[in-house]
């Protein structure tokens, strides 16, 4: 959404504040799409910029200051398979940033993480789309220490690849909508500073939005919806279901499955992706919700999102406490507790008045079956906390920029291990190289897929393929609790030719 449409919405009295939720005002917001990033297209190439800013916008109805892309969701970077992509970055904000590809697999010297572009330069990525990586992904900033606040404050937008694949029927004849979904935290039209508590479980909000709208309602004009997600949250999993629909998910963050898997219900954790169709078979009003999930993070009592945890935050209590430390029993105690997010509707589907669905699609593309009998080596990735501190390891150890965790061959298949030894969910994120999960706690994966980001709930083990193919380099594996990002649960994976 532009700024002209939010302060539109806002005008009109659509959107709702965030301190009054129970209004119901803001039920005929109407669904906003996310503009596209206007390119220069020729033979193959395209030209494309994108420029990082501090914006000030309308959100649910109130002034935010916020940092974004121009606008919240940025602008949807639209490429083709097998294109080559000129991409220039421009900083235009006070402090040092950077663009993360994220998902897209091409050579981590141009997707580097650990590149910094200064305020008021430039910074050009140039890339080919790889053929078969037709998918949702997106782009956010990566700078270690600051991507909590800086993705936090609205950095994020869509990269949608489209392929061949795109032109099936079933596809082609499917209303397609984009959802980034995001939550916030105001206090005036200000994103407060980092609590001790936020850095522990990673920071949610009250305040949840589909394209910058509190509970849009989407009006579809055909019967099959084609939803591409993204979980643009520093911490919120959204534990996805639709009213007397099953989801069809036809694609994960790095594509296509072999075929539509029917879900009663989608998890998405912080940076995943998911396409899903949804067939509309009778009229009538649809709630897309986000169900009750605990992801083991210490909350408020009566929930975070709840107006009284609003007022606590508003009046600085949530500061007072953190302030108090873990040490401070009394005061902890007496706010905090472990729990599950509520219940939250975040869109209203209103299907058309005598809906005919498409057929599902029989097929989609092909997954490589990979070999984990080949695996050339099998390491192991124990994430781990000290809690109070606020600090978090992989393997032991807190991220160090000057040290390679891990030497890998170029053109090798491993087997990673990955531990959560924690009391928390973390969604694990690997760059450049898309891997797939062959297990889950010991039980095989239900369908092959290509994944960028794959959630380990507390104590849970999950086995992934990963094919060190095409691009050596310096390159990143981290938790996308951001938060835990920049307080140490990263490491540095370098392969070499
Ligand atoms: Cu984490």
């Amino acid at each position: 959404m532009n700024r002209r449409e939010l302060l539109k919405y806002g005008a009109l009295g659509l959107a709702s504040s965030y301190g009054l939720s129970r209004l119901p005002a803001f039920a005929q917001s109407p669904f906003p799409q996310p503009r596209t990033l206007e390119v220069l297209r020729a033979d193959g190439v395209v030209e494309a910029q994108i420029t990082a800013r501090q914006s000030n916008l309308t959100l649910s109805g109130k002034p935010a200051r916020l940092m974004t892309y121009g606008g919240f969701p940025g602008p949807t970077l639209r490429l083709r398979e097998g294109e080559t992509v000129r991409l220039n970055f421009t900083n235009n904000l006070p402090e040092a940033t950077n663009l993360h590809l994220h998902g897209l697999h091409v050579p981590p010297s141009v997707d580097d993480p650990l590149a910094l572009v200064q305020p008021g330069e430039s910074r050009l990525y140039e890339f080919t789309v790889p053929k078969g990586s037709a998918g949702t992904y997106w782009y956010h900033p990566h700078v270690h220490g600051r991507v909590a606040p800086q993705l936090y404050a609205g950095l994020a937008g869509l990269l949608v690849v489209e392929g061949p694949l795109d032109a099936l029927p079933e596809l082609k004849g499917a209303e397609e909508h984009l959802l980034v979904l995001k939550d916030w935290l105001f206090s005036g039209n200000r994103i407060p500073a980092w609590t001790h508590m936020d850095w522990m479980n990673g920071r949610e909000g009250n305040l949840l939005t589909v394209n910058a709208a509190v509970r849009p309602t989407l009006r579809a004009q055909k019967a099959t919806l084609r939803l591409r997600l993204l979980n643009a949250s520093n911490a919120r999993y959204y534990r996805l279901a639709l009213e007397n629909h099953p989801l069809y998910l036809i694609a994960t963050d790095g594509g296509f499955l072999e075929k539509p898997v029917e879900l009663p219900e989608l998890l998405l954790a912080p940076g995943e992706r998911a396409e899903v169709l949804v067939r509309l078979s009778r009229p009538g009003n649809y709630r897309l919700q986000a169900l009750p999930y605990d992801r083991g993070a210490m909350m408020m009592h009566g929930g975070m999102m709840g107006d009284q945890g609003m007022g606590m935050m508003d009046h600085g209590m949530m500061d007072h406490g953190s302030r108090g430390g873990m040490g401070d029993t009394g005061m902890m105690g007496s706010m905090m507790g472990m729990g599950a997010t509520r219940l939250e509707t975040l869109l209203t589907i209103v299907a058309p008045a005598s809906p005919k669905p498409l057929p599902l699609p029989a097929s989609l593309a092909p997954v490589e079956r990979l070999e984990p009998a080949r695996a050339t080596a099998t390491r192991r990735f124990e994430l781990g906390e000290r809690m109070m501190q606020a600090e978090f390891f992989i393997n032991g150890q807190m991220f160090d920029p000057a040290r390679v965790d891990v030497r890998a061959q170029l053109g090798s298949l491993e087997v990673w291990e990955l531990v959560n030894k924690t009391d928390m969910d973390h969604p694990f994120h690997l760059h450049t190289y898309p891997f797939q999960v062959l297990s889950r706690g010991g039980k095989p994966a239900p369908y092959r897929a290509w994944k960028d980001t794959v959630n380990l709930r507390k104590n849970e083990v999950v086995r992934i393929a990963v094919p060190l193919r095409d691009f050596s380099g310096v390159t990143v594996y981290h938790c996308h609790i951001v938060e835990h990002e920049d307080r140490g649960m990263m490491g540095i994976l370098q392969v070499k030719g």
